[in-house]
């Protein structure tokens, strides 16, 4: 499996003239060898080399496939060690991670490359990682599925008086009770005014009646991560808020009816947001419907006006439109599907006609 993932990637060098690539991003090496200590990946064109220090040597024999395993001593820069290794395998040109690489390394890399050249690249990895293979798509349900899992649970926790910093605490227990690896991400919580912001931190706030409950979190199993988002009410729905969010609930199933294999990224973000511009909350949508979620929770491909190029079976993308009213409270609903053909499947199970607790 790695060594299709790292043929692929070959052959992406190839095309584009390079001889090797040094992959210095996590979640790039673990892609493609399975290493995830700290350490440089070099892919070349006849050999692929991990370079690490003492403390993973052992934990990277054992776990990677399809690469060698060279040793980095203190007394040597390692850029000065990958020299001689390239130099030996004959590479010209070497491409790097640009958008990963610091400006430090590079000035570093640059000292001690006599005659190769060094090009700045842009996601050739991350390109191949938005096609999910079945491995991958298993792991990210089985991250979902504690998700969901979690979710029925903090429902029987969430009351008035409760802070939002416990309900946090108490996600990330029971995700990690439940077999994750622990959080995608830190969890978003906001309550009453505060759900206006689409990225709130816990804090002490205690619940009220009245408040809306946004509620964004993640498990992630085996590496690979999940991501969704419930708004829940607390005691009497009020009128206005009942049609804010209906109005997100309606945009998402519309995104989620238009998803298939072949439809433009930018395309699913308008059906969302022309709707929700439609019903007059256009100001209030200020972020994009969704992205791909992986080892990384946010990855390509983007759903955004920004996001370029057509979804493709495999991917796997969040839809999660949002209306927020500032002082007053937001809503936002997302779920993590898997596009297909003729659609998508839906990963997330937890429901979302509105809760009132
Ligand atoms: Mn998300």
């Amino acid at each position: 499996m790695n060594q299709s993932r790292i043929s692929n990637l070959r052959q992406k060098l190839i095309d584009k003239g390079f001889d090797a690539i040094l992959i210095v991003k996590p979640e790039n090496q673990y892609y493609l060898c399975g290493f995830d200590g700290e350490g440089f990946l070099v892919i070349g064109k006849e050999r692929n080399i991990v370079f690490t220090d003492f403390r993973y040597v052992e934990e990277a024999k054992s776990k990677t496939t399809g690469v060698e395993i060279v040793e980095l001593k203190y007394n040597i820069s390692p850029y000065e060690k990958f020299a001689q290794e390239l130099i030996s395998m004959g590479v010209k040109k070497i491409a790097v991670e640009g958008h990963y690489l610091t400006l430090k390394s590079y000035e570093e890399m640059k000292n001690f490359f006599n005659g190769i050249e060094i090009v700045s690249t842009e996601n050739l990895v991350e390109e191949l990682r938005t096609v999910k293979d079945e491995t991958e798509l298993d792991f990210i349900k089985q991250a979902q599925s504690i998700t969901d899992k979690t979710f029925s649970h903090i429902l029987g926790y969430i009351r008035p008086g409760v802070s939002e910093n416990d309900i946090a605490l108490e996600i990330e227990y029971f995700v990690k009770k439940s077999g994750a690896d622990g959080l995608a991400f830190p969890t978003i919580i906001a309550s009453g005014p505060r759900s206006s912001l689409p990225h709130g931190k816990p804090t002490a706030r205690k619940l009220e009646a009245g408040d809306f409950l946004t509620i964004d979190f993640g498990a992630k199993f085996n590496h690979y991560c999940s991501d969704m988002t419930r708004t829940v009410f607390l005691g009497k729905l009020d009128k206005e808020k009942e049609r804010m969010y209906n109005i997100v609930l309606d945009a998402q199933k519309r995104a989620l009816e238009y998803i298939k294999a072949g439809v433009s990224c930018k395309e699913v973000d308008t059906i969302a947001r022309e709707f929700i511009e439609k019903k007059g909350f256009g100001k209030n949508f200020g972020h994009s419907l969704g992205h791909g979620v992986g080892l990384e929770v946010h990855e390509g491909p983007r759903l955004s006006q920004k996001g370029d190029g057509c979804l493709l079976p495999g991917m796997v993308v969040t839809v999660e439109p949002g209306i927020y009213v500032e002082g007053f409270g937001g809503v936002r609903i997302e779920d993590l599907v898997i596009v297909t053909d003729d659609g998508c499947i839906n990963l997330t199970q937890s429901p979302k006609d509105i809760i009132c607790l």
